[in-house]
């Protein structure tokens, strides 16, 4: 009994049994008549469905397997939709992928429907950190209350607000599996370092917390709101979003740091696009790859007396210059009516809210 309970309580004993236990019948399924084979067969069977309940009592009793379940329970949902045809492109006005093979997310070039069957059966959760830092948090109600209308609608969502002034975040009320979790963090004197200093925030939290609770995680600005849907579409292992203002220009025109003494430097004869600071995002560990370069670039340059010409949005883009993405969002995603209506752009799925910066930063 001790011996059973003992294999029960180590995965690999537990395995290692399983096999000796498949070996043994297979030997002796060799030596027998047919006859015999069909008994050894019906054995097999209950060999492999006790195997099967072992194996689920085991992650139930320990906990430790509860995020793998998915692999055990496959359903095969059939969904209708339109053949794609490889003589129509749904888009020809723009680049729908990149040199390296990552898709650029344009309006007209995939079907959610499709899209949230895939996520579904992962049951995917997804982490939205924004910071709300001394006097952002009036963008707060906008921003939450607009993303419960069109951001991952029915999936499952932590919304992940950085303040240094908890007293001001309003209540919400949240669709099922979907919650708010306040962090409460320091507010740097300068604008400069407030949105500098997220890199290190969503680091350290990706590590002690985010790790545990969410499977990928988008870090956006907070002064913003959803007017159109932000879905599953925009989730992959590391992505980025072309700067509105940028999607049009040619290289040296994109305003990368171009001083070779920083960290941040791209010569112009590099670089892809140009990417926006406010909002890249992907699965947890490429994220924190992703801050923790940012941030230490950041304070490389600190002790030279160096800030990036657009802080955090610099070294995003040299990081990304060196570590691909591997999802584009088109400017749908972080529009801006400052930059207008240009016809490639058919919907503003995420848009700046105009701001008077000397009222909010200082
Ligand atoms: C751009 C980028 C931003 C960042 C910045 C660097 C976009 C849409 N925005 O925005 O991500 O790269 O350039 O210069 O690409 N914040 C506070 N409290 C403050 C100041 C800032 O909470 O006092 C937070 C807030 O979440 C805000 C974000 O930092 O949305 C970026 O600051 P910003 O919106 O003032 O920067 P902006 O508009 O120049």
């Amino acid at each position: 009994m001790r011996i059973f309970s003992k294999t029960l309580s180590n995965p690999r004993r537990l395995l290692f049994c399983l096999c000796a236990g498949l070996l043994l019948s297979w030997f002796t399924l060799k030596g027998t008549g047919l006859h015999a084979n069909l008994d050894l067969l019906c054995q097999l069977h209950r060999i492999l469905s006790t195997e099967a309940d072992l194996l689920s009592q085991h992650s139930n009793s320990t906990g430790t397997n509860s995020h793998l379940s998915h692999l055990k329970d496959v359903k095969l949902p059939r969904i209708l939709y339109t053949k794609s045809d490889v003589f129509n492109p749904q888009r020809t006005d723009v680049l729908t992928v990149t040199p390296w093979l990552a898709p650029i997310v344009w309006h007209g070039t995939f079907n959610r429907h499709i899209l949230n069957t895939q996520f579904h059966q992962i049951d995917v959760r997804v982490g939205l950190t924004v910071f709300a830092i001394k006097k952002y948090t009036r963008f707060l109600n906008t921003f939450i209350e607009s993303a419960e209308k069109f951001f991952m609608v029915g999936h499952k969502v932590n919304y992940y607000v950085f303040t240094d002034r908890v007293n001001e975040i309003p209540n919400f009320t949240f669709a099922k599996g979907r919650r708010l979790v306040v962090l409460e963090v320091p507010a740097y004197e300068r604008w400069q370092d407030v949105t500098m200093r997220r890199m290190e925030m969503i680091r350290d939290f990706s590590i002690k917390r985010f790790v545990k609770e969410v499977d990928y995680l988008a870090c956006v600005d907070v002064d913003m709101v959803f007017l159109d849907e932000v879905g599953v579409e925009i989730l992959s292992n590391v992505f980025g979003a072309l700067h509105p203002g940028f999607f049009e220009k040619s290289r040296n025109e994109f305003t990368y740091e171009r001083r070779p003494q920083s960290s941040a430097y791209i010569p112009v004869e590099l670089g892809d696009f140009y990417f926006a600071g406010g909002y890249f995002g992907g699965v947890i560990e490429e994220v924190i790859k992703l801050t923790n370069y940012c941030h230490n670039a950041m304070m490389a340059d600190k002790q030279q007396n160096i800030e990036a010409l657009w802080q955090d949005e610099s070294y995003l883009n040299r990081y990304f210059l060196s570590h691909k993405p591997t999802k584009i969002l088109s400017p749908e995603y972080i529009w801006n009516n400052y930059y207008g209506s240009p016809a490639v752009v058919k919907t503003k799925r995420f848009l700046g809210i105009d701001k008077i910066y000397d009222e909010v930063r200082f």
